[in-house]
């Protein structure tokens, strides 16, 4: 490195660094935020302990029984860290209408001020890491590489999971390869005589900024999940989603699982789902029809392009899960439960007596007593959740007992059918087919959920979330709907098909009317035999749905009038929705796409006929 002083914190980590580019930006990066040490990731296992008895000394983590859960951690978060942070997330393009009315915009130049400002001295007192890693398989043609550089050590052993890192990164970079820089700082420096806190970060500034022309991100303030693992949703969709727009392909927040039939036949399905919808869950299901199967590829990021045949081809850009633990058991999702056994980090879970972790809905019965994440003496009797609403396992792919054995196939998988999901009380049927890749987007483009405590804020509320990428489009979201339009209309293009699915229909009484997780496969069935031409749909002015007859219901003891309820066309509660659709579509201004306009006068004709 020219200019690094012999003796700088650079210097060790520089020799080691090809790449001129990569080389540059650590020693700016290094000059503005004046760590103590840098450290260049190797992604070994002797590092990934490293850091584990980093946190262990300083009071981050806390080793769980090796005799329940191997080679585990837990850590908590403080209560001003503990999600994703949507109002503190922005969009730095050129312009506010580029970011469009879906992201927080800042003018780039002034962000990067402010940011400057922040991040100088930012690293005093700590190591700073530098932390190369791949998003999807290495050698795929779809993976992007990216670094990412922090002053967490927990960042650092999350993404050994999370994600492909190290050296083997580094040689596949090359001397001149591009990569996404990722700037990540939790923002709390420590004085030469001032103790570290076990959980450090700011609780004044917070920043997760992305700049899509330059393909950066600058993260500032936060340790937690998604704002400080920058690979997953700041990369691998914020960035991404502004990259496959450029370059004609599609990043999206999807699962990717393979279902095979009973006679042996496969079909590769993904699904966009909001944050903490059972996405996980649903990648994992163990089905209940006799001989069908699940297997999962990914539970939460899907990168797809066109192959040479047309077809869309998608990979899991993860190596790992970064969960939703509550809810999560034996019951809700037995490959979760035992992908976690081992090799994994908790944070915001509670702890139990003997040193293992517990969280609400783990089991039927609650534990007599434990620490709760806010590392208070609990009992049943205790007013308050033992663990955080949004508390998190971080555990390796690898290690799911239904890993399917193409999930790191380089050139991905073909895609048969795209799902998209939310949370609705009301009106959105089980399931429905589109009718053509046009219909599709708009049903996409119109999907809503009721909010959940992935992201702070209220939990419960309706909100539009297209596509299930609100939250995660790096540009504005009419340019996106667009995009979609375009992909489908790809010369020689053969398209899945779209299918909306909803598990979450309640009746009068707020009671469940679908019992959902593994009998969700009789709904994965039909739609499986849509794709192959051998099952029935009717068409109704919403699109295809089955006829209760037509979906495998066998051996599952629901009422009869559930099963038409959840496949009624409530005629009212859409028409209800339209000026809703038109009102969340006006934001969008010249950006919509007129088909999607004329898709809800058609929808609207078609309800009136
Ligand atoms: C996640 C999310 O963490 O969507 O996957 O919030
Ligand atoms: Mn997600």
């Amino acid at each position: 490195m020219a200019n690094a002083p012999v003796d700088s914190p650079v210097s060790a980590a520089a020799g080691k660094i090809k790449n001129k580019k990569l080389l540059d930006w650590v020693e700016e990066v290094a000059a503005m935020c004046r760590p103590d040490r840098v450290h260049l990731c190797d992604g070994s296992d002797q590092e990934y302990q490293l850091m584990i008895r980093i946190m262990l000394q300083s009071g981050s983590a806390i080793s769980l029984n090796p005799e329940r859960r191997p080679n585990s951690i837990y850590v908590r978060s403080t209560t001003v860290d503990v999600a994703r942070v949507e109002d503190r997330t922005f969009i730095c393009s050129k312009t506010q209408d580029e970011a469009g009315p879906n992201n927080n915009w800042e003018e780039p130049t002034r962000m990067r001020r402010r940011l400057t400002e922040l991040f100088t001295g930012s690293m005093r007192g700590r190591t700073m890491y530098v932390i190369p890693y791949c998003m999807g398989p290495l050698g795929s043609p779809i993976a992007k590489v990216g670094v990412e550089i922090s002053d967490s050590p927990y960042v650092v052993a999350n993404m050994h999971i999370m994600a492909r890192v190290g050296t083997k990164v580094l040689e596949q970079l090359g001397a001149d390869g591009d990569f996404v820089k990722g700037w990540h700082s939790v923002g709390a420096p420590i004085g030469p005589n001032e103790q570290d806190s076990a959980w450090p970060c700011n609780s004044e500034h917070k920043y997760i900024c992305h700049f899509p022309e330059t393909r950066e991100i600058l993260s500032f303030g936060s340790g937690y999940g998604g704002n400080a693992l920058l690979g997953k949703k700041c990369h691998a969709l914020r960035i991404a989603s502004v990259q496959a727009r450029d370059e004609s392909w599609l990043a999206e927040h999807m699962l990717i699982l393979k279902l095979t039939s009973p006679k042996g036949e496969v079909k590769y399905v993904t699904g966009a789902f909001p944050s903490a919808c059972g996405k996980t869950n649903l990648a994992m299901l163990i089905s209940t029809v006799p001989g069908w199967k699940v297997e999962t590829i990914g539970d939460d990021i899907a990168w797809m392009k066109f192959g040479d045949d047309g077809r869309l081809y998608a990979i899991n850009p993860e190596a790992g899960f970064f969960g939703v633990a509550p809810g999560t058991s034996m019951k809700s999702n037995p490959n979760a439960m035992l992908t976690i056994t081992k090799n994994s980090i908790f944070t915001n879970c509670a702890l139990t007596p003997d040193g293992d972790v517990w969280w609400e809905g783990m089991t039927d019965e609650k534990p007599a007593e434990l620490m709760d994440w806010l590392r208070r003496q609990w009992t049943p009797d205790s007013a308050r959740l033992a663990s955080h609403a949004n508390a998190r396992f971080t555990t390796p792919a690898k290690q799911c007992p239904v890993i399917a054995k193409e999930w790191e196939d380089p050139k991905g998988v073909p895609i048969d059918a795209i799902l998209f999901g939310g949370r609705r009380a009301t009106v959105i049927p089980l399931v429905i087919e589109s009718f053509d890749w046009q219909h599709g987007t708009f049903l996409g483009a119109t999907a809503s959920s009721e909010t959940t405590a992935a992201a702070a804020g209220k939990v419960g509320q309706l909100r539009r979330d297209p596509m299930a990428m609100l939250p995660f489009c790096g540009y504005d979201m009419g340019s996106y709907f667009a995009h979609w339009l375009k992909i489908g209309a790809t010369p020689g293009a053969k398209m899945p098909k779209i299918f909306v699915v909803n598990w979450f229909r309640k009746d009068e009484k707020g009671k469940f009317l679908w019992p959902g997780y593994g009998e969700n496969s009789r709904v994965l069935k039909w739609i499986f035999e849509r794709c192959n031409g051998t099952a029935n749909a009717v068409d109704t002015p919403i699109g295809r749905l089955p006829r209760p007859e037509d979906l495998d219901v066998g051996g599952l003891d629901i009422p009869a009038a559930n099963l038409s309820k959840l496949l009624n066309v409530d005629v009212e509660g859409w028409l209800g929705e339209i000026p809703l659709i038109h009102q969340f579509f006006d934001q969008f201004g010249e950006r919509l796409p007129k088909a999607l306009r004329d898709e809800v006068n058609r929808l609207e004709q078609r309800l009136k006929k």
